[in-house]
């Protein structure tokens, strides 16, 4: 991508840090899609699909699994598949789930979310039992499951550490609670841990994970559960108008990235500590490096407004978000060590005052 000029050196090549969502397909994975077997998968005949739904199952340690278009579907559909119109699910303060998913939770389904506010997006197994509601109190609504973020956005790509996981599934499980898991990096924490995905998806009874992110492939994101949940899901999608015909062009992306790119996740959890270390270093950053585990860096600024210095950036070839008082750039597919290292460069000029 061919960005805004560079006064000593001409035309540069633009630095996307504003998401691991905004990766491109590779050669291969495009190769993978143009020769996919194809089928109509409304009616199950689909074989790429099928493919990339037993593989998601078998990576997660399911029974089943629904390729769905987004990470937000599959994480309606997992709510959905979980909890009934009038009830609670209880949900960590600033989860995607609560915060960033058009409350669809509570629009289609009915499904009101109990906010616990967690530690850099972690709840404790105490915080999650004295925000389940007494069943004996017709006033309060029943709580039916639990959804838990891994790794965390907000958070700034937080990992749930297995104890705290195991803690809050006891809780779960002594009230005959659900657990949802949106792990729509659940390979970066998998990498991050040095643990095979299912160990954390264990904890779950329905997972969401995106192979549009971290991954590379250009859509997608695939829920995992029981047997039954997933067909439960599967009658949400449908209604939702998800029901997909030939998806196995984008299953097999999909299938490729699952094949090829999950290791590769460590390369951007590398990159993701040079950059936090080196913002460290900046005037007027304050960041908390024990946060950067994966390959979210967030960020504060002491000395300017987060838009304001994003813009600067953008102005010099660097993209990244701003929400609230806070920065965010995220390492992918798409970010080599010496993009990191002209991304710090642009940062330090912007807040040297020098842009
Ligand atoms: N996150 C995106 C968007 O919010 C823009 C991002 O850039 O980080 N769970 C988590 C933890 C997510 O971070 C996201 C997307 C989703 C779910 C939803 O996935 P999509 O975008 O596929 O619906």
């Amino acid at each position: 991508m061919v960005g805004p000029g560079d006064e000593h050196n001409g035309p540069v090549v633009t630095i996307d840090l504003r998401s691991d969502t905004v990766t491109m397909p590779t050669p291969e994975m495009r190769r993978a899609m143009a020769e996919a077997e194809l089928g109509d998968d409304v009616f199950g005949e689909d074989p790429t699909v099928n493919r990339l739904q037993e593989r998601a199952a078998a990576l997660m340690g399911k029974e089943a699994a629904l390729f769905v278009p987004s990470g937000t579907m599959g994480n309606l559909l997992g709510v959905l598949a979980l909890a009934r119109s009038g009830q609670e699910v209880i949900a960590e303060a600033h989860s995607h789930v609560f915060l960033n998913e058009g409350g669809g939770a509570a629009a289609l389904g009915g499904i009101q979310i109990r906010q616990v506010p967690g530690t850099a997006g972690v709840m404790t197994a105490e915080q999650v039992r004295e925000a389940i509601r007494p069943l004996d109190d017709v006033h309060q609504p029943p709580t039916a499951a639990v959804c838990v973020e891994n790794t965390h956005n907000q958070a700034g790509g937080v990992v749930w550490p297995l104890e705290s996981l195991r803690a809050v599934r006891a809780v779960a499980d002594e009230h005959g609670l659900a657990i949802h898991m949106d792990g729509a990096r659940i390979f970066n924490a998998a990498v991050a841990l040095g643990v095979p995905a299912q160990e954390i998806a264990g904890h779950a009874d329905t997972v969401t994970f995106c192979l549009s992110k971290g991954l590379g492939a250009p859509v997608g994101s695939v829920l995992c559960g029981s047997e039954e949940a997933i067909a439960r899901a599967h009658r949400w999608r449908k209604a939702l108008g998800g029901g997909w015909r030939e998806a196995g062009v984008l299953a097999a992306a999909g299938l490729w990235a699952l094949d090829h790119l999950v290791d590769r996740l460590a390369e951007d959890h590398a990159n993701a500590r040079t950059l936090a270390e080196g913002l460290a270093e900046l005037p007027g950053v304050e960041i908390d490096l024990e946060r950067v585990q994966t390959n979210i860096v967030r960020f504060r600024l002491r000395t300017m407004a987060a838009p304001v210095f994003v813009e600067a950036c953008r102005g010099l070839g660097v993209l990244g978000g701003a929400s609230g008082h806070g920065v965010r750039f995220v390492t992918h597919l798409g970010i080599e060590p010496a993009d990191v290292q002209r991304a710090l460069a642009v940062c330090a000029r912007v807040l040297g005052g020098r842009c």
